[in-house]
């Protein structure tokens, strides 16, 4: 192997390690806590990213094609407000599906620019998007966006948009998203776009049991993700969990606004963890997941306060699910 080889290789296992060890740190923090939790963006493995595709096509989990509805019929709007040349950056962008809708509509786009934790997953999403849109540059980020982080500076002359769909944000509780709103603006810069998919509250037009469905489908693929968890501990931090011994629970609370996830071991039970032991009572459970609800209203205000003027926010006809483009000021003065 020759040395430039080796040094890449060594470099690239280097990564690896790092990120094993703020896994392991973080599993053994949520775990040792006096309530146990883990932090969703540790689903999307290479067999969670799978089963989340999965999910999004489940007939119960509706926010995957409203949004995608939404979207269709106002991507020309999308476009107009992005302008000729702009580039898009997308917060999370998984499978990169989406983003389809908005380069299409979008007058000759300079740059993707795609966010994501899972490497691989998002390469290969890019490779494909690439063969299909040769004309745009693509700068793909393997980044943890929950964390301070740079985007490569941009050339082109147009618009910066942002693009954060699927109701992603709501994995933030309301305070932690009103951050990343913020710092998702010094990242965009003055002058930028920022297109944001969130899922509605329960309200009149939408009854809890909606939100309860969509997160307990019947063929099980939301608990098979959910404790994909438990297995990737497994695989990659050589934990012993026994998948049997612990249960999907999924449920809308009404103050929060959010849909908990939760794994509940279903015995008095003790798991070895990259040299620890865990002790897991019965009943007890690791809460793995909030998927945070909003009204429109409740959504505005949170995007003021983080610095953004709501350009407009647009629902489905069953009044499901919203889009919404804020816009940053040109300049920061005022
Ligand atoms: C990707 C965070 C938007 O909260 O609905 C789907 C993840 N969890 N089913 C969501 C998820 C269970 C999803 N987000």
């Amino acid at each position: 192997m020759s040395a430039l080889k080796t040094l890449a290789r060594s470099a690239a296992e280097a990564t690896e390690e790092a990120a094993t060890a703020a896994f392991r740190t973080d599993v053994l923090t949520g775990l040792m806590a006096p309530r146990k939790a883990l932090p969703p963006k540790y689903f999307y493995d290479e067999a969670g990213s799978r089963l989340f595709d999965l999910i999004c096509r489940l007939p119960e989990y509706y926010p995957t094609r409203t949004e995608l509805g939404i979207l269709h019929a106002r991507a020309g709007d999308i476009g107009a407000i992005a302008g000729a040349g702009a580039t898009l950056i997308e917060f999370g962008s998984g499978s990169s599906e989406k983003v389809r809708l908005l380069l299409d509509a979008m007058a000759a786009p300079a740059a993707y620019v795609p966010i994501d934790i899972s490497g691989a997953h998002m390469r290969a999403a890019v490779a494909r998007l690439g063969r299909d849109y040769p004309g745009v540059a693509m700068l793909p980020v393997e980044a943890d966006f929950t964390r301070p982080l740079a985007v490569p500076a941009m050339a082109g002359q147009g618009r910066r948009l942002g693009f954060f769909p699927g109701s992603t944000i709501g994995n933030f509780t309301p305070d932690a998203a009103a951050g990343f709103l913020a710092n998702a603006g010094e990242v965009l810069g003055p002058g930028s776009a920022f297109v944001v998919g969130f899922d509605l509250a329960e309200s009149a037009a939408k009854g809890a049991e909606v939100l309860h469905a969509a997160y307990n489908d019947r063929q099980g693929v939301t608990a098979a993700f959910n404790l994909n968890l438990l297995a990737r501990i497994n695989r990659e931090l050589g934990a012993n969990f026994d998948l049997a011994r612990f249960r999907h629970d999924a449920f809308y609370d009404r103050a929060e606004r959010r849909v908990e996830m939760h794994l509940e071991s279903l015995a008095d039970q003790r798991v070895r963890i990259a040299g620890e032991s865990i002790r897991f009572a019965r009943g007890e459970t690791i809460h793995t997941e909030n998927s945070c609800k909003y009204t429109p209203a409740a959504f505005a205000r949170m995007a003021r306060h983080a610095g953004w003027a709501q350009r407009v926010i647009w629902t489905d006809p069953r009044e499901w699910f919203a889009v919404t483009v804020l816009e940053r000021a040109v300049s920061d003065a005022g």
